[in-house]
C-alpha cells in the first residue's frame, strides 16, 4: 500500500528509489497508484522520443547526449523500451556497456520497462510514467523505443520532439516505415554516416521526406556517428531548435 506523504516527499525531492517504486507500480497497475500519482504537481519539462530500428546507435546517441546534459548541470531521466534488449541478451549487455558511465551518476537516472506488458498496457504505463517523473524534478526525460509499429508512434504522441535514428543500410526500410513514423518524426537522425553509403541513403532520405518538406513543415535531418560524438552538437540544437519554438 502506499503510504503517500512519505512517498511524495521523497519522490519531490528526486530520490531514485522512491521514483523506481511508483514506476513499478505503475508498470504492475498497483491499487492506489493512480490516486497518489492525482496528488502530484507535475511541471512542464521537455520528452525527447528517440526511436529507431534496433542497432540504429539510439542507445549510443542517447549516452552522448547525456553527456551534454550533465556539462549543462541537468537532471536527466532515460525510460527505455526496447524488447530486443530482452531477446537478445547481447543488445541487453551491450546497452549496459555503453550506458554504464552513466548508471551510477547521481543525475542520470535510466529505467528500462519491462516488454512483457502487452502494448495497449505498455502505452498506458509511458504515459503515466511520463507524466509523473515531470513531478519528481528532472529537466529532461528521455524515452528510447524500438520504432518498428504503431507503437512508436503513440510513443510519439507523449514526446514533445521525436528523432527517427535511421542507419545508411536502412535504404529499403523507408519505403516500409513510410505510413508510420516516418509520418511523425521531427528529426531523422542518419546515424553511423562514416559508412561509405551515407550520401547515398542521406539524399534518399530527404527525396521520401519531399512531400513534408514542401508542404512547409520543420524537420531536422541530422548526420551522427553516435560512436565519435560527430554531429552531436547540431543534433543537440536541432532538439533545442524544436524545444524552444
Ligand atoms: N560505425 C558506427 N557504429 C556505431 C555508430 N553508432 C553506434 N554504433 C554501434 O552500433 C551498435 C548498436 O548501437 P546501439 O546504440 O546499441 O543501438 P540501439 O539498438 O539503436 O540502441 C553498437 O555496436 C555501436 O557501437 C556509428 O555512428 N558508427
Ligand atoms: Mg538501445
Amino acid at each position: 500500500m502506499f503510504q503517500i506523504e512519505n512517498l511524495k516527499k521523497d519522490v519531490a525531492e528526486g530520490n531514485f528509489n522512491s521514483i523506481a517504486r511508483v514506476i513499478s507500480s505503475i508498470e504492475n497497475e498497483i491499487v492506489g497508484v493512480d490516486d497518489f500519482l492525482a496528488t502530484l504537481n507535475t511541471n512542464f519539462i521537455p520528452v525527447i522520443g528517440i526511436t529507431g530500428p534496433p542497432g540504429a546507435g539510439k542507445s549510443t546517441l542517447i549516452s552522448v547526449l547525456i553527456g551534454n546534459y550533465i556539462l549543462q548541470n541537468k537532471k536527466i531521466a532515460i525510460i527505455s523500451v526496447d524488447p530486443s534488449s530482452v531477446k537478445h541478451k547481447g543488445a541487453l549487455l551491450g546497452d549496459r556497456i555503453r550506458m554504464k558511465d552513466w548508471y551510477l551518476h547521481p543525475s542520470v537516472y535510466i529505467r528500462s520497462l519491462a516488454s512483457r506488458l502487452h502494448l495497449g498496457g505498455l502505452v498506458k504505463s509511458i504515459h503515466k510514467i511520463t507524466k509523473f517523473l515531470k513531478s519528481t524534478g528532472f529537466d529532461i526525460v528521455i524515452l528510447e523505443t524500438v520504432g518498428v509499429g504503431q507503437s512508436e508512434v503513440e510513443v510519439a504522441s507523449v514526446a514533445n520532439v521525436t528523432l527517427l535514428v535511421l542507419v545508411p543500410e536502412a535504404g529499403d526500410d523507408i519505403q516500409m516505415m513510410k505510413s508510420g513514423l516516418f509520418e511523425v518524426a521531427n528529426i531523422f537522425v542518419v546515424n553511423k554516416s562514416d559508412r561509405a553509403d551515407a550520401k547515398k541513403f542521406l539524399s534518399h532520405l530527404t527525396i521520401s521526406l519531399n512531400d513534408r518538406i514542401q508542404s512547409g513543415e520543420k524537420i531536422g535531418i541530422i548526420e551522427t556517428v553516435a560512436n565519435t560524438g560527430q554531429g552531436i552538437e547540431a543534433l543537440d540544437d536541432c532538439i533545442n531548435s524544436f524545444l524552444i519554438q
